[in-house]
Order: structure tokens, then sequence, then C-alpha cells
């Protein structure tokens, strides 16, 4: 890792990471034995559990600035995020601000359709008060992200982060 060899505490021996899967189903790490199987007759660890045999990482988009109830000040400020869509990519992320339409923001220029992109938007906050924010991202094939929220189990959440926050004159 880093071009030295695997640390114990990173999983020494052996780490695998499958792009495109939730860690339950692809991330293994401090290998001890390999048998070999087939997809039908082996169940993994977390499957007896309640988990789905089949993790494929869900597009999914995420509001960081600000976070949930912070104050911030009125005038121009950007608002920031991170959307990933592994193996798709990111097509477009949008946000909506209270009621408001829904506004494309811009995008860095990805590493890879496996990365995360971290998205910014600018805003002029002209209303004091609480608002709301929403955020959605649409992936390499065109699908937008559901809009109605799932519980992580047993195969990954799905919904619109949403936020709160207030302006003030004074943050
Ligand atoms: N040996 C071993 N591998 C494991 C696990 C574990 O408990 N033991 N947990 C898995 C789960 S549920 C996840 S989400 C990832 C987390 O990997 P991370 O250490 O990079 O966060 O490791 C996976 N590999
Ligand atoms: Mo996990």
């Amino acid at each position: 890792m880093n071009r030295e060899v695997l640390p114990a505490n990173h999983g020494f021996p052996a780490r695998l990471v499958v792009p495109g899967l939730y860690g339950y189903v692809s991330a293994t790490k401090w290998l001890t034995e390999i048998e070999l199987t087939t997809w039908d007759a082996f169940d993994g660890y977390w499957i007896p559990r309640g988990w789905a045999k089949e993790g494929p990482i869900k597009t999914q988009s995420r509001i960081d600035r600000p976070k949930n109830g912070n104050h911030i000040g009125l005038g121009s400020y950007t608002f920031g995020g991170v959307a990933w869509a592994p193996t798709l990519g990111i097509d477009r992320v949008e946000v909506q601000i209270d009621e408001g339409p829904w506004l494309e923001a811009e995008l860095t220029v990805p590493l890879s359709e496996n990365s995360w992109v971290q998205w910014a938007f600018e805003a002029e906050v002209v209303e004091s008060g609480p608002h709301t924010m929403r955020v959605r991202a649409t992936d390499g094939t065109g699908e937008t992200q559901p809009a109605e929220r799932v519980s992580p189990k047993p195969d990954g959440a799905e919904g619109w982060h949403t936020i709160r926050f207030v302006a003030t004159e004074d943050a």
C-alpha cells in the first residue's frame, strides 16, 4: 500500500478491494485461508445475518458544507459535498434550496469512474432564518438516485441527503 508492504492494521497479508461493491461483500482483509467454492454454495459472513448477497454500491451524494444545523452568513456562500457512483461515474449533481428549482452544481474532474467526485454550488443567501437544502446525483447511465429513504440493511441506503441551516447577518 503506497508502495510499502501492507501494514497489519490495513489487512496484512492480503487486502481485497472490489470497485463498485460495498465493503461487507468485497473488502476482505487479514486473510487466513482460501477455499475454492462456487457463488451458490457459499454465503459470506454477513449473509446469514440478514444482509444481501450482492452489494453493488448505490449512487449517492452528500452535503458537507454547511453541516446540518450550522449558522451561515448572508451573502455569497459556497455549498459543497461529494457524490459517488462506482463503477458508473457521476454525470451530474443537483441541489435544491427550500422549495426552489433543482440547480446543477459544479463538479471536479474525478480520478476515475470509481472515485468520489467533489461538487460545489455558489449561491447568494439573501433571506435570514432557517433553510432546507437537498442534494441528488445522477450516474453515468443517466439514472438519478431515488428520493425515498431506505435503511442500509439489507443492501445499502437510499434517499436524498437533506440538511437544515440558518442564515444570519452576523454568522
Ligand atoms: N477480516 C475481515 N475483513 C473485513 C471485515 C471484517 O470484520 N473482518 N469487515 C468488512 C466490512 S463490513 C467493511 S465495510 C470493510 C471495511 O474496510 P476498511 O477497514 O477499509 O474500512 O472491511 C471488510 N472486511
Ligand atoms: Mo461494513
